[in-house]
């Protein structure tokens, strides 16, 4: 029996697609809006480490702003700077990612294992220059395979210095899939989350270092509470605890401290003491501090 001849006739073909079988399926694109991207000029030095030391780093960037497109900055921007870009890498499929990094002059890559930056450890780095998208120069600038959820936010930070010449930075990842997005597009990505420190004082007031009351997530605050004259500071409340200060306090969401106060004299602290007694008739001296039953006063009459 002869096959019906409509199936080889190709008019009934509007189109074809010839599909390779090498081509890694394509993923869509993703829910993110882009990355955070702060720069400091005014910094001399080819090394990350001169500006994550300097004094204006992370605080007080001269600029701010967010990158959609891609994960890359401006090639040629300036002399003397350092910058960071940080936000949220949102995998689009479960699997192992590699991660690049390419620049001039030296940069760092770091990753988290979830959208907390306290877990960001360094992945890849460019310790001298490169070119722009120049992303295999240096072995150092490739990450090892890093299994991610799809879907899930990954905190992700890019440092970069330049010193004087010609200078670039873009990010890019190698995907579960095979494919290549060099650089990351900006729908992968989100900013870097901002909290606010709110602070309240019984009496007299807290100082904030650095101060501002809004910072980048995983910003560590040094607060010090400063009592008015005649006041004691007896210990913080809401987000803190304890009777330290000056402490400190990380960003990870939005916080609300107190300094509580007391009138001098109507408490003491038993911050840095080291209690002692003696018994004058033999019987039990008591002044072991923590002991339940151990109480000062103030006064001329110590109790117990
Ligand atoms: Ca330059
Ligand atoms: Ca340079």
């Amino acid at each position: 029996m002869l096959a019906d001849p409509s199936l080889f006739n190709t008019s009934n073909v509007s189109s074809m697609v010839i599909k390779n079988s090498q081509e890694p399926p394509i993923y869509p694109n993703g829910p993110g809006t882009g990355i955070t991207r702060e720069w400091w000029t005014g910094i001399i030095g080819t090394t990350v480490a001169n500006l994550t030391g300097n004094a204006a780093y992370p605080v007080s960037p001269t600029g701010t702003r967010i990158l959609t497109g891609f994960f890359e900055t401006p090639t040629d921007f300036d002399d003397n700077y350092g910058q960071r870009l940080h936000g949220y890498f949102i995998p689009p499929a479960t699997g192992a990612y590699t991660s690049r990094i390419a620049s001039a002059d030296s940069s760092e890559l770091w990753l988290s294992n979830g959208a907390n930056p306290v877990g960001a450890v360094l992945i890849a780095s460019t310790g001298g220059t490169a070119g722009s998208r120049e992303w295999t120069k240096y072995a150092s600038q490739k990450s090892a395979a890093i299994t991610l959820t799809a879907g899930n936010s990954y905190y992700i930070r890019a440092l970069h210095k330049e010193g004087t010449g010609s200078d670039n930075l873009a990010v890019g990842v190698d995907m579960p899939n095979g494919s290549f997005e060099r650089p990351i597009a900006g729908n992968r990505l989100n900013p870097a989350q901002v909290f606010s420190l709110a602070s309240s004082a019984a009496n007299g007031d807290i100082t904030l270092s650095p101060p501002g009351g809004t910072y980048n997530i995983g910003t560590v605050v040094t607060v010090t509470a400063n009592p008015g004259s005649g006041y004691g500071f007896t210990g913080w409340s809401g987000d803190l605890s304890g009777i330290v200060n000056p402490t400190t306090i990380t960003m990870d969401g939005n916080k609300s401290i107190t300094s509580n106060t007391a009138a001098a004299g109507s408490f003491l602290s038993r911050t840095g003491w080291v209690a002692s007694a003696s018994s004058s008739n033999g019987g039990p001296s008591n002044a072991i501090d923590g002991e339940s039953n151990t109480r000062w006063s103030t006064g001329s009459n110590q109790t117990n």
